[in-house]
């Protein structure tokens, strides 16, 4: 790796977001080192660009461990793991699915944060983006497991921008609406017609609408912190309210 490009560490990086992240930011020059549990998926998206790929479960503390202490340097954290588990009201919570939640989309954030944020304040020039969500700010029915933990994501990225003031360490949340990737998937347990449903009749957000709002970010001039960005398909105004064409010869008249 050349010691003069910048490092990019970017979690979730076998499949969404994280892989689409993986393109451009090699795009933007970056070097990369990209962490996920499926080592196979991983390669399949780093080793064509030359990242290094590292398995990595955010879920523990021993695998973020050994990960981050592979890392000489860091410039840039991309920390998008994350997922869903369910659907379920609140009547029908499964406490396991959302410790899960938790696990993953909150506490494997304060991990990589944490472990990696003496190298980014090294660097001199370093960022920490954070791949929330609409749920981070808006919620909707059976969707509280979720909703709750991007709400805590939110207050920890709003409180480490603020706990970092004075240093050189950018702190950035980017907050997509629908997007379709393996994330529907991955939510329904692997249920495809119903993960489908999730998107019928509209269009969604693709993973690369996403990425290159991570690269944008991540090259601003170093003086200038996007505090966020929310990106929604036009077909979404809000959580709850998405325009659905029917379906051609559904029996819906002009
Ligand atoms: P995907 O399911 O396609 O990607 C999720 C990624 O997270 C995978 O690479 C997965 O890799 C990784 N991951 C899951 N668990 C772990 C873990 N324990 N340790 C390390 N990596 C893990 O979904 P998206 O790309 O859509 O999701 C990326 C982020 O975007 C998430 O934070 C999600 O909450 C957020 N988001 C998604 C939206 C959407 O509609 N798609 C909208 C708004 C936000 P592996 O299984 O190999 O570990
Ligand atoms: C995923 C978007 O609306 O399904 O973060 O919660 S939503």
């Amino acid at each position: 790796m050349n010691e003069t490009r910048r490092v990019a560490v970017v979690t979730g990086a076998s499949s969404g977001f994280g892989a689409a992240a993986a393109v451009t930011l090699t795009r933007e020059g970056f070097d990369l080192v990209l962490g996920a549990r499926r080592a196979d998926r991983l390669r399949a998206v780093g080793e064509p660009l030359g990242a290094r790929c590292l398995r990595l479960d955010v879920t523990d503390p021993e695998s973020v461990e050994a990960f981050c202490d592979a890392v000489e340097r860091v410039d840039l954290l991309v920390n998008n793991a994350g997922n869903a588990f369910g659907a379920e009201s609140i009547a029908e919570a499964d406490e396991a699915k959302w410790r899960s939640m938790f696990e993953l989309n909150v506490l494997g954030v304060l991990r990589m944060t944490k472990a990696l944020l003496p190298k980014l304040l090294a660097s001199g020039d370093g960022h920490v983006v954070n791949v929330g969500s609409i749920a981070g700010f808006e919620v909707y029915p059976g969707g509280a497991g979720y909703t709750a933990s991007k709400h805590a994501l939110r207050a920890l990225t709003r409180t480490l921008r603020i706990e970092l003031l004075g240093q050189p360490v950018r702190v950035t949340e980017i907050s997509p609406g629908l997007a379709e990737t393996e994330f529907a998937l991955v939510r329904h347990g692997g249920d495809r017609e119903r993960a489908s449903k999730v998107y019928e009749g509209m269009t969604p957000l693709v993973a690369l609408d996403v990425a290159e709002a991570i690269a944008w970010v991540a090259t601003r001039p170093s003086h200038v912190n996007i505090d966020e960005v929310v990106i929604r398909p036009r077909d979404q105004a809000t959580a709850l309210l998405v325009h659905r064409r029917p379906a051609p010869g559904s029996g819906s008249r002009p």
